[in-house]
């Protein structure tokens, strides 16, 4: 078998995609990949991509002999992992290192929405405050009433800071968490009804595709606020655009979307609305230790078939 079994599958950090080709003369997926997979598909035993392109069922297909993915992030929703679990193919993503910075980022998105920080510095830059006087009053963040929609690894680590705002803490997931201080809440529209604050911390795929649904935007109401740093698929991105619109939503504060990096154009003239360019985990250090946890991943299949944090284990590894 060729020394070349490494394939990377779309656009990755620039050091890593270097290393790829460095230590493992990893190839690249072209754009136009019939000619490259007919040559040297059979030759790949680990794609390594990204949460922003993955591995889907048909480039599976092609790759005959592949036994990982290796996802650089902690959501693999663009690789189908039925598929991958159908054919004994392992896939990893890096838990953990990221969850101190996306939750940083959820609690800032919530602070500058709610006190809209971002639009009082472009009243400044703007030569508003000498010539229109104080910027309007806003939303206060202490002591509110949050819901979390997710309450995993960044979902907690949200929770626990804002405990330390002096937040209420309640949230909703697919089960209730037996050894949690916070309060479970059995859908996503009793959650958004009883809050003041939503924030958005689910994994993305097909079972929780638009699980922020109109009803529980319209739950959450003229007062309520969503937070949503985890994929755009989780949210109704088109009724959450037309409750903002209609006023029918305090505001949000979005560092993901359903099309990025397109953002709905409405929202780009709303001080009450926060955008980020997906940017939760964009850390020098966070985005290191993605990267070492990456490579321990790939080194580790293919020495030994085993993966470190695999989020599926290879039935069938390929050693
Ligand atoms: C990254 C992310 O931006 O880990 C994730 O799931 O969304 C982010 O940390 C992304 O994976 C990099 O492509």
């Amino acid at each position: 078998m060729s020394n070349r079994s490494v394939l990377q599958v779309g656009p990755l950090k620039p050091s890593l995609a270097q290393t790829l080709q460095d230590d493992y003369a990893a190839y690249v997926l072209p754009d136009e990949p019939t000619e490259f997979l007919a040559e040297h598909g059979a030759e790949i035993r680990a794609a390594v991509t990204s949460g922003r392109t993955g591995v889907n069922a048909e480039l599976m297909a092609a790759l005959p002999n592949l036994g990982a993915v290796v996802n650089f992030g902690v959501g693999y929703d663009t690789t189908d992992v039925d598929a991958a679990a159908a054919r004994g193919i392992g896939v990893s993503n890096t838990p953990d290192v990221l969850t101190d910075c996306v939750a940083d980022t959820a609690v800032g998105l919530m602070l500058d929405t709610l006190r809209q920080f971002s639009a009082s510095d472009r009243y400044v830059r703007a030569g508003r405050w000498t010539a229109e006087g104080n910027y309007p009053l806003t939303r206060q963040v202490s002591n509110t009433r949050v819901g979390i929609i997710g309450l995993g690894r960044i979902g907690s680590a949200i929770a626990k800071r804002l405990s330390a705002f002096g937040c209420t803490i309640s949230y909703h997931n697919r089960h209730a968490k037996d050894d949690s201080p916070y309060t479970y809440v059995g859908s996503p529209v009793e959650l958004a009804a009883g809050v003041d604050v939503l924030v958005v911390a689910a994994a993305g795929g097909a079972g929780t595709q638009k699980l922020v649904s109109s009803e529980v935007i319209d739950a959450l109401g003229t007062r309520g606020y969503l937070i949503n740093i985890a994929r755009g698929s989780v949210v109704d991105e088109e009724a959450l655009v037309a409750a903002l619109v209609d006023g029918r939503l305090a505001g949000a504060g979005l560092d993901v979307f359903a099309d990025e990096p397109n953002v709905p154009e409405a929202l780009l003239s709303m001080d009450n609305v926060v955008v980020l360019p997906h940017v939760a985990s964009g850390t020098v250090e966070t985005r290191a230790a993605m990267e070492e946890l990456t490579l321990r991943n790939l080194n580790s299949f293919l020495e030994s078939g085993q993966l470190v944090t695999p989020v599926q284990v290879p039935v069938t590894a390929s050693g």
